[in-house]
């Protein structure tokens, strides 16, 4: 099976951006325990945020530090681990002189909508820092390592909702009598999910001006925790995000039924997405990794496996904690977003497929088995941290959990 761990690395040199972050760290050990070479790149931006807003994940995660060590002990597999900031031109040229990737994997971006839209200085950081650092990867690449494939992880939020079918990067449009194939339109809608349109829009000419290989993974919500490596040893457990900033959908109302809290849906409910587990996530990445684009070429995956609205998911997650005995309920929260909540939603999804992707499908045993992994830490929960702390309307919003 692709991604799995009869594959073998054979010392693939890959450089992971964000590797400490939630994806980026269960994507490390996939690799490393599968025979490449892995070097972690992390300014540990994301545990920063949760100082700044007193936010903590679920899960007690190690240093940085600590994770890898104790990888090395568990695994005898090293991984490099280089602590800076890709917006950081002198730091970002070192790393790559130095480790010198087959390919790159950037995960290393501010990653949550509401985190960009909490005021205007928000904003310009997440823009800044995730424009400006992938545009810093597409010079190092080219300048350094031009063989080397970039793999970057974009998202499903770039197409917004149209009232047409979501083709894989690209739709073939005839218009007056001419035809083409063209970037497919994008509609971000935050300026988080903004980023990554025009981080899109760099590779894409980058690849055509520089002749570099990209693929763009325009990722769904990821739910789960657990993988194969990041059970091994309590210092290797991975993050997991339930706050109104950083939590995502399916694992926040997992973490609310486990703890008695309603599941918080905002507005109708309607608003339909593509999700995929955790172990998934990693199984795609290598299977980009082993396939690589062709140079000159910003190929495009959507990287899901299921589409759910989030009316769908609150019955899937009630109908589990009751069978675990959770007495689950559901309250419709005035939509802090500015979205549809009931459209029209059908991507596709087949490319990882053909490349040999076997998905696991979000079905009772697996809501089952994260509903009990979350109980075990569910003393840790802050029932505070669970409100919806950013209007979309409101921006500037006083985070509700930010220090004055
Ligand atoms: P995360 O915040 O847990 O991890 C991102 C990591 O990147 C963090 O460890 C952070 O410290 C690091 N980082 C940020 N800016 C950096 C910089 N300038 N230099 C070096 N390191 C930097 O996020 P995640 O959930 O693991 O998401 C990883 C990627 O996947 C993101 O690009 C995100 O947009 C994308 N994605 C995530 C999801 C999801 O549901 N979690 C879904 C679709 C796409
Ligand atoms: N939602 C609720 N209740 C909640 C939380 C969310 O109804 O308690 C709704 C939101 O309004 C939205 C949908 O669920 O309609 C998804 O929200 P989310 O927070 O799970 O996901 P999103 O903000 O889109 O962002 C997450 C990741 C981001 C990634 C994106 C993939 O944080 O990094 O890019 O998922 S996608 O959604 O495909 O764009």
């Amino acid at each position: 099976v692709a991604g799995t761990a009869h594959s073998n690395g054979g010392g693939t040199r890959v450089m992971i951006i964000g590797g400490d972050g939630y994806c980026g760290w269960a994507t490390a050990l996939h690799l490393s325990a599968r025979g490449y070479n892995v070097c972690i790149v992390d300014n540990l931006a994301r545990r920063n945020y949760d100082l700044q807003l007193g936010l903590d994940t679920l899960t007690p995660i190690a240093s940085a530090h600590e994770r890898v060590r104790t990888w090395g002990e568990v695994s005898g597999q090293h991984i490099d681990l280089q602590i800076g900031d890709i917006c950081d031109w002198e730091f970002l040229s070192q790393a790559f002189q130095s480790f010198k990737p087959d390919a790159v994997v950037h995960f290393g971006e501010q990653r949550s909508a509401p985190y960009s839209m909490i005021d205007r200085q928000h904003a310009v950081y997440t823009q800044t820092n995730n424009v400006m650092g992938t545009i810093n990867v597409l010079y190092a690449i080219k300048e350094f390592n031009p063989d080397c494939h970039m793999v970057k992880l974009g998202t499903m939020g770039e197409y917004g909702t149209p009232n047409i079918d979501i083709e894989e990067g690209y739709i073939t449009i005839e218009h007056n009598g001419r035809k083409d194939t063209l970037p497919y339109p994008k509609q971000g809608g935050s300026f988080y999910h903004l980023s990554k349109v025009h981080d899109s829009h760099n590779m894409h000419f980058a690849a055509r001006a520089w002749k570099i290989a990209i693929t763009d993974l325009n990722q769904g919500v990821v739910y789960g925790v657990r993988t194969e490596e990041t059970v091994a040893h309590k210092a290797l457990i991975n993050r997991y995000d339930y706050d109104g900033i950083f939590g995502t959908a399916l694992n926040r109302f997992v973490v609310q039924a486990a703890v008695g809290h309603p599941l918080t849906v905002y507005g109708k409910g309607g608003q339909t997405r593509g999700f995929l587990d955790i172990r998934d996530t990693v199984r795609c990445i290598q299977i980009a990794i082993d396939n690589p684009a062709n140079k000159g070429e910003m190929r495009v995956f959507n990287q899901f496996t299921e589409q759910f609205s989030v009316n769908d998911l609150a019955r899937i997650v009630t109908a589990e904690g009751n069978r675990l005995g959770l007495n689950v309920e559901t309250i419709s929260i005035l939509n802090p977003r500015v979205e549809a909540e009931e459209h029209y939603y059908n991507a596709k999804c087949t490319k990882l497929r053909d490349l040999g992707l076997e998905p696991h499908i979000l079905g009772e045993a697996i809501v089952d088995s994260l509903l009990e992994f979350v109980i075990e830490y569910k003393d840790r929960v802050n029932m505070e941290l669970i409100k919806p702390a950013v209007d979309w309307r409101k921006s500037p919003t006083s985070v509700a959990t930010m220090s004055a």
